[in-house]
């Protein structure tokens, strides 16, 4: 009993020496800082176990802050994500490193009324991560305003066990209360809901609004901090955190290689969507440390090919897309796993806040878009992916691919996995035509030239169904006598700027790009920013003008011009009128 009592008084000391830290000016969040002093004082030194000079030791717990600041696995800061990437730790640490460390995620009430969080309350029950631990700082405040449910601990309790939690109310800054709910045996996923104060220790800023994300007036943070160091009496015993167990076994992602050569034959016709399907089964028979996950739709993204071969590795994540990016950055940290996610390109745009911070989390994840475009037909507008290059495109070092036919398709999932960052591969749903040899090289930032004559007029850039269109466009050109060259960029980020305009000058500087997107930030903006120094070259732009409609996919192409017969027209156009110039 003295011992504990010894820890408590020492836990309650560590507590104090975080919320003087908390205090100086340099502090732009002293008030949401002090608020989980106690919490933290026995997180990092009673109840977790790690070694502090090895963070990123794969046996250690984990530790998410999603309540604003960078912590040491994943960016925060934008509110209501932390849950989902520790969720996605959780489920690696239980189900695919099957150790003992657990996962520790440290919420704001203001963030509570993300949807996001809620989309991890239910992911975390509904696979019974024991192993994490959510702690909710009921601080009543937020930035503007109290919170909604202010101190009402016994809603955010209800909220809790409705979405399947352990949950338990304490005392947030009674380190006795945390050591206690923190040392239970669990089976489920626990909530603690610590009901704090903001600013506690700050006498003019306790419970107080008007002080969020504002740094203490000199005096006053130096009046703190003298106060609270004249309280700290027994500091001088020093904590340590216990040391972890060594169950987790390393890992190496190095080198993910298919073993062979895609078995594609010249003539067979293959969606890229189902050849995305394909090529991550084959990927998963030798690389144990293949996962995938997909939100409800993996009949329709070809994922499903996955689960049925190693189904052990395949984490459905329901229609949750948000929740869905989140896990992945989660199950990529301190690079466990090689993670693809899937769903259609389009319903990427919800996890938008997730991607940017995946960005910034240099977290190395790997996304699936299918049924891009117009072309997918019948199934309209909602579910076509229309501005998926735009918003991929727009994230720093982010890589882009956009294969068209099968072997592509296998080469770009087999480039992804090798691939740092941020990857997005976009496929279709038509089945069309294999064009590469099964030997075919391919690199990132590498186009191809799949169409070529020695007297050729105009380059022409497309990719996916367009890429196809352009070929059947170079076919009926040829009656004419007019030779036209196809250009395939296979990664639309980077773009192989000097492949487009080598070709190009080779074509007198015209090029026409076409793509089943909206003209906005997708393949044709990207070509223009790739020739914008080069003189004397005209480049005509094919793409979707408006919001489309239902239809079938071929009349769907002409009617937003971007088939074989306007590509044609364009080519005959561009080179009536550089002979009128002349
Ligand atoms: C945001 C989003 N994600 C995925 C889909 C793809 N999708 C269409 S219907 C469906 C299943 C819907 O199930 P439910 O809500 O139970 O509807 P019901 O069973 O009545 O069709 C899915 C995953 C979608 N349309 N929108
Ligand atoms: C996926 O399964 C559902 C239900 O069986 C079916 O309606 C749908 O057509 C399937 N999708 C594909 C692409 O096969
Ligand atoms: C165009 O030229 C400017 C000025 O020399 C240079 O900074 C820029 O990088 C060039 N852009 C491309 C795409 O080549």
């Amino acid at each position: 009993m003295f011992i504990i009592l010894a820890i408590w008084i020492e836990l309650a000391a560590g507590a104090l020496v975080f919320r003087s830290s908390c205090s100086p000016r340099s502090l732009i969040h002293p008030t949401s800082c002090s608020s989980v002093a106690e919490i933290m004082s026995v997180l990092f030194f009673h109840s977790m176990k790690y070694r502090p000079e090895d963070p990123r030791n794969p046996n250690n717990d984990r530790f998410v802050l999603s309540k604003k600041q960078q912590f040491v696995d994943v960016a925060t800061g934008s509110l209501g994500q932390g849950l989902g990437a520790a969720c996605g730790m959780a489920y690696t640490g239980k189900y695919f490193d099957k150790a003992s460390y657990r996962v520790f995620c440290l919420l704001g009430d203001g963030e509570l009324s993300e949807g996001s969080v809620w989309e991890a309350m239910a992911f975390a029950s509904y696979y019974q991560l024991d192993n994490l631990v959510a702690i909710l700082d009921i601080n009543r405040l937020g930035q503007s305003d109290p919170t909604p449910l202010q101190h009402h601990v016994e809603k955010y309790q209800r909220r809790c066990e409705s979405f399947g939690w352990h949950a338990i109310i304490v005392d947030g800054h009674s380190v006795e209360e945390l050591c206690k709910v923190l040392s239970q045996p669990r089976h489920q996923p626990l909530a603690i809901i610590a009901k704090t104060i903001k600013g506690k220790g700050i006498p003019a800023a306790e419970d107080k609004m008007g002080w969020h994300g504002k740094p203490l007036p000199k005096d006053m943070a130096e009046s703190v901090i003298k106060e609270l160091q004249n309280r700290i009496i027994s500091c001088n015993k020093r904590l340590y955190p216990a040391a972890p167990n060594e169950d987790t076994s390393p890992v190496s992602l190095r080198n993910i290689r298919m073993p062979s050569a895609p078995s594609y034959k010249p003539g067979d016709k293959i969606a890229t969507r189902k050849a995305y399907g394909m090529a991550l089964a084959k990927l998963g028979r030798y690389n144990e440390r293949v996962v995938v996950l997909d939100g409800d739709t993996k009949n329709s993204t070809f994922s499903e090919l996955f689960k049925n071969e190693h189904p052990n590795r395949y984490v459905e994540c329901y229609i949750a897309e948000q929740n869905m990016v989140s896990v992945a950055i989660g199950c990529a940290v301190r690079d466990r796993n090689v993670v693809f996610a899937s769903t259609f390109a389009t319903f990427f745009t919800r996890a938008y806040d997730q991607l940017r911070m995946a960005a910034i989390s240099e977290s190395n994840i790997n996304l699936c878009g299918s049924h891009c475009g117009v072309s997918i037909g019948e199934d309209g507008p909602s579910q076509m992916g229309l501005e998926d290059l735009a918003m991929f495109r727009a994230i720093p070092a982010a890589t882009v691919f956009y294969p068209s036919d099968g072997v592509s398709t296998e080469k770009a999932v087999e480039l992804a996995a090798n691939t740092k960052g941020l990857c997005f591969i976009r496929t279709s749903r038509p089945e069309n035509n294999i064009i590469y040899n099964c030997n075919e090289d391919f690199h990132v930032g590498q186009a191809k030239v799949a169409y070529k004559t020695n007297d050729d007029y105009v380059t022409v850039v497309g990719a996916g169904v367009t890429l196809h269109e352009a070929l059947a466009a170079a076919e009926m050109l040829k009656k004419e006598r007019i030779n036209i060259r196809v250009i395939d960029p296979f990664t639309v980020k980077p773009l192989d700027s000097k492949t487009i305009i080598d070709n190009a000058r080779a074509t007198r500087g015209r090029i026409i790009t076409v793509e089943d997107h909206y003209y906005e930030g997708g393949l044709g903006e990207a070509v223009c920013s790739a020739v914008v120094n080069e003189t004397s070259f005209t480049v005509h732009r094919l793409a979707v003008s408006q919001v489309p409609r239902s239809g079938k996919p071929h009349e769907l192409l002409r009617i937003f011009g971007i088939d074989r017969d306007a590509i044609a027209q364009a080519v005959r156009k561009m080179l009536s009128s550089s002979a009128n110039a002349k």
